[in-house]
C-alpha cells in the first residue's frame, strides 16, 4: 500500500516548504517539495533532500539515556522512559522545592518553527507556567531586526516576497537567498524577464551576489549609512514622493535633515563603496518605481543591527513604494499568521524573571538548577562557546536534553529525551518568507521511543501528578485552538496541506495605514525615545564598523553567515552533507593572508581574546581585505580543534532586542603549525 502524505519543512528557513512524503507499507520512500504549492514549487533543497536519509541515520537517539562519564564527555546508559520521568520528577521538585520554581531555564530554540510541538508555538510553556519556571527569550535569530522595524513599520511583517516578481529594482541587502531560502529566486527571476535590475549588497560575494546584476561589498555594520546615502542622492535627484511622504509619513522634516548628514562622499568614506557606484544605485532607486527590498536576518547580526533595519525601512516611506505591489521592504512574513499562540500566562502562579537565550554563558549561574533544551544546540550555535561549556560543567546543574542526534549539547546531558523528526510528528507551520500555513501530518510511526514534544510534557506532567487540564490537550486540540481565529479549517488544511493567508493577491502592506502610534509609518519615533534610543532613524555604527585600527587588538573582522550544505547545525553530522560542506572553512582576502603567510587550502588557526576554532583557508576575491568569513553550523566536536566560529563570538548585545553579533567580531588569523 502506498499513500501520499502532506507535510512541512519545519526547519528555521523563510520558505517553510510545503512537501509530500511518500509512504510504502508503513516505510517513508520518498519526499519531494509540493508542486502545487505556491512558494515551493516542487523543489525543496541540497539540504532537506536527504531529510529522510537523515531520519534513519546510525547516528539517531532512540533511547532515554543517562549520562555515566562526567560532563561533556558524551558517556551515556540506556534507560526506560519510566526511568526518566521518574527520576525528573524526582530532581524537578526538589528544585523546585529548595530554589523555586525560577531556578529551571526551558531553553528551547529553533530546531523546529512549528506552532504545536517548536518555537512559533512555544511548545512545552504551558507545562512550565504551572512549575512557574524561568520565561526565555528566544532572541537568538531576528530580534534586534524585528525591533527595528517595529519602530519605522509598526510591524516586522512587509512585501508578500512573491510580489517581488513585480519589482523593476531589487535590492538583495544582507540576504543570500540562493543559500539561505532559495524559493524567492523564482520571483526575482520574473522580475529580471520582465527588465528588473537586481543588487546584492554584502560583504560577501555570495552565490546570490554572483547573479545579480551588481554586487557592492560593503563595509560590515555601516548598510544604514549607505540606506541614508541612498537617499541623499534621491533628494538630490529631487524624486521624493512628497505627497506620501506628506499624507504617510510621521517626522519627515527631522529625517530629511539626518540624510542631509550623509552625501555620498561621506558616505563612501564609511562604507568603503565607491563614490561614483552610490551615486549611480541612489539615482536608480530614485528613478525605478516599484523598488522592491529583501533584507534578511545577516545585516541585523550586529551592534547597529536594529537600527540599519529601522533606517533601511525608511526607504519606501521617501519614494512611496508602499503605493505599489512589488514595492517596499520584507525582512519577516511571520506577523501575518492568524494563529493564536495561547501559553496560558494565567497558569503562572506569580511572574517570572525572563532569561535570554543569546547570554546563555553569562546567565547560567548559580541561580539557575535545570537547564532544559529543547530543538537548540547551544554548544554549536549561540555565544562565546568556551564559556556556554564551562558554564554547562557545573555539578549542581540538572541538564535534560531532547534530542534526535548526539550534538555537543547532548554531551553536557544528565538525562537524554529521544525526540521525533518531522514525518513522525503532527505540526501546523506559517512561513516566515511566504503568505501561507503549511500542515504536516505524521507520516511515519517514530522509531525506536521517540517521542514528540507535547507528548513528552504530557507524560511528564501526568508522572508529576500535575491536575491542569491544558497540559493534557492533544495535538489535534491545539491545532483547532491555533486555527481559532483564522477563518482556515483544520480540515481543509489536513487535506490540502496548506492555505493562503487571507490577504489579497497581489498583496500590498500597508494600504490602510501602518501600525504605529501615529498610524503613519514613522521616521521618527517617540517609542524609540522612550527606549533610549535616537528619536529619528539614522546610523549607528557596529562595533567591528566603530573601532579604530588602532584600538583593534586582533585586526579582522569575521563574519559567520549560513553554510549552504547545513541549517545552523542541523545536518553537519550526515556524512555527504559535511563532506559537501568541504570541512570549516575560513575566506581571507589575498591581501591579507600574504603577510600571515597563509597558504589556500592549509588549516589555520582562527582566534581572538575569547578562544580559537580552526578551519581550512580558502584565499578568495570573495571578501573585501580586514574581512574573513567563515561559515556557521559545523559540530565542534566534528571540527579540527574542536571548536566552531562560535568559539570567537562575543556574547555582546546588538542596540535593540539583545540580538546576538554574530557578524560584528574581530579576530586575527594564523597558519596552524605556528
Ligand atoms: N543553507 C542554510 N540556510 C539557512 C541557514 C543555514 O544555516 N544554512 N540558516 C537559516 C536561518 S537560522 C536564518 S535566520 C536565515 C538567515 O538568512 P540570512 O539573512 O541570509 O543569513 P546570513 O547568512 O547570516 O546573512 C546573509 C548575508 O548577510 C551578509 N552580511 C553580514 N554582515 C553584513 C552587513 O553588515 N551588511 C550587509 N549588507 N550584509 C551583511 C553575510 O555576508 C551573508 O551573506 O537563513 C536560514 N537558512
Ligand atoms: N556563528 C553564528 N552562530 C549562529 C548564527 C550565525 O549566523 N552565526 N545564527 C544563529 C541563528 S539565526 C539561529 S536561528 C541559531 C540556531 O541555534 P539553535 O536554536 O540552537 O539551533 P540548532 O543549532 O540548529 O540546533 C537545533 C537542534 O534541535 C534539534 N531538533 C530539530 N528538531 C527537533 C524537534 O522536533 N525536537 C527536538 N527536541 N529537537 C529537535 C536538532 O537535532 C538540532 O540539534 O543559531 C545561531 N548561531
Ligand atoms: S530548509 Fe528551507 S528551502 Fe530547504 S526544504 Fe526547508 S524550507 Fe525548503
Ligand atoms: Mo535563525
Amino acid at each position: 500500500m502506498e499513500s501520499r502524505i502532506p507535510g512541512a519543512c519545519p526547519l528555521d528557513c523563510p520558505d517553510t516548504c510545503s512537501w509530500e512524503v511518500t509512504v510504502r507499507d508503513g516505510v517513508a520512500v520518498g519526499l519531494r517539495g509540493n508542486r502545487e504549492h505556491p512558494f515551493t514549487r516542487g523543489a525543496l533543497c541540497v539540504k532537506v533532500n536527504r531529510y529522510l536519509e537523515h531520519s534513519r541515520a546510525a547516528d539517531r537517539i532512540l533511547h532515554p539515556m543517562r549520562r555515566v562519564g562526567p560532563k561533556g564527555s558524551g558517556r551515556f546508559e540506556r534507560i526506560t522512559w519510566d526511568e526518566a520521568l521518574s527520576e525528573i520528577s524526582v530532581r524537578l521538585t526538589a528544585i523546585i522545592d529548595e530554589h523555586g520554581g525560577e531556578a529551571i531555564w526551558p531553553y528551547q530554540g529553533t530546531g523546529t518553527l512549528g506552532f504545536i510541538q517548536g518555537e512559533s508555538g512555544q511548545a512545552g510553556r504551558r507545562f512550565w507556567n504551572v512549575l512557574g519556571a524561568s520565561e526565555h527569550d528566544l532572541n537568538i535569530c531576528s530580534r534586534a531586526g524585528n525591533v527595528g522595524l517595529r519602530y519605522t513599520n509598526g510591524t516586522p511583517g512587509g512585501m508578500d516576497p512573491e510580489t517581488f516578481a513585480l519589482s523593476r529594482l531589487i535590492l538583495l541587502w544582507g540576504t543570500n537567498p540562493l543559500t539561505s531560502g532559495h524559493h524567492v529566486w523564482k520571483f526575482v527571476q520574473d522580475a529580471r524577464a520582465a527588465g528588473a535590475y537586481v543588487v546584492a549588497i554584502d560583504p560577501i560575494r555570495t552565490r546570490t551576489a554572483d547573479q545579480a546584476d551588481e554586487h557592492l561589498p560593503i563595509r560590515p555594520g555601516t548598510d544604514a549609512a549607505l540606506a541614508l546615502g541612498l537617499l541623499h542622492v534621491v533628494l538630490e535627484e529631487g524624486a521624493e514622493d512628497r505627497d506620501y511622504i506628506e499624507r504617510h509619513t510621521y517626522g519627515w522634516p527631522e529625517f530629511e535633515a539626518e540624510i542631509r548628514k550623509y552625501p555620498v562622499s561621506r558616505v563612501a568614506e564609511i562604507t568603503g563603496l565607491p563614490e561614483d557606484r552610490i551615486r549611480a544605485l541612489g539615482v536608480r532607486l530614485a528613478h525605478t518605481r516599484p523598488t522592491g527590498i529583501r533584507a534578511t536576518m545577516g545585516v541585523q547580526r550586529h551592534e547597529g543591527g536594529g537600527t540599519a533595519l529601522r533606517t533601511i525601512a525608511c526607504i519606501p516611506g521617501v519614494t512611496g513604494d508602499w503605493r505599489h505591489p512589488g514595492g517596499g521592504v520584507v525582512y519577516s512574513t511571520s506577523a501575518y499568521a492568524p494563529l493564536t499562540v495561547d501559553t496560558r500566562p494565567d497558569l503562572l502562579a506569580e511572574p517570572v524573571r525572563t532569561l535570554t537565550m543569546t547570554r546563555l554563558a553569562d546567565q547560567l549561574d548559580e541561580t539557575v538548577r535545570c537547564l532544559w533544551v529543547y530543538a537548540a544546540n547551544p554548544v554549536g550555535s549561540t555565544s562565546d562557546q568556551n564559556r556556554v561549556r564551562a558554564a554547562l560543567q557545573r555539578d549542581d546543574l540538572f541538564t535534560v536534553v531532547m534530542e534526535q542526534f548526539p550534538t555537543d549539547t547532548v554531551d553536557y546531558a544528565d538525562i537524554v529525551l529521544p525526540a521525533t523528526m518531522q514525518t513522525e510528528h503532527m505540526d501546523l507551520h506559517a512561513g516566515y518568507g511566504h503568505m501561507y500555513l503549511v500542515w504536516n501530518e505524521p507520516a511515519v510511526e517514530p522509531p525506536g521511543e521517540c517521542l514528540s514534544t507535547t507528548e513528552t510534557f504530557r507524560r511528564l506532567a501526568r508522572r508529576m501528578g500535575l491536575t491542569e487540564p491544558a497540559l493534557y490537550d492533544s495535538d489535534l486540540e491545539l491545532a483547532e485552538q491555533l486555527l481559532s481565529g483564522s477563518g482556515i479549517g483544520l480540515d481543509v488544511l489536513r487535506k490540502q496541506g496548506w492555505a493562503r493567508i487571507d490577504v489579497p493577491d497581489p498583496f500590498v502592506p500597508f494600504t490602510d495605514g501602518f501600525p504605529t502610534p501615529s498610524g503613519r509609518l514613522e521616521f521618527a519615533s517617540a517609542r524609540a525615545e522612550a527606549d533610549g534610543l535616537p528619536r529619528v532613524a539614522g546610523y549607528i555604527p557596529s562595533y567591528t564598523a566603530r573601532t579604530a585600527p588602532a584600538a583593534r587588538d586582533h585586526p579582522l573582522t569575521l563574519i559567520t553567515p549560513a553554510q549552504h550544505t547545513f541549517l545552523n547545525t542541523i545536518f553537519s553530522n550526515n556524512p555527504e552533507l559535511l563532506r559537501r560542506s568541504k570541512g570549516p572553512r575560513v575566506l581571507v582576502n589575498e591581501a591579507d593572508a600574504t603577510p600571515r603567510g597563509l597558504v589556500d587550502g592549509q588549516p589555520a588557526r582562527v582566534f581572538n581574546g575569547n578562544g580559537e576554532f580552526v578551519a581550512y583557508v580558502e584565499i578568495s576575491d570573495r571578501v573585501r581585505p580586514g574581512v574573513v568569513a567563515a561559515p556557521k553550523g559545523h559540530w565542534p566536536k566534528l571540527s579540527p580543534g574542536g571548536a566552531n566560529p562560535n568559539a570567537v563570538v562575543d556574547e555582546r548585545d546588538a542596540d535593540m532586542g539583545r540580538g546576538a553579533v554574530y557578524h560584528d567580531n574581530f579576530v586575527e588569523v594564523a597558519p596552524l603549525s605556528s
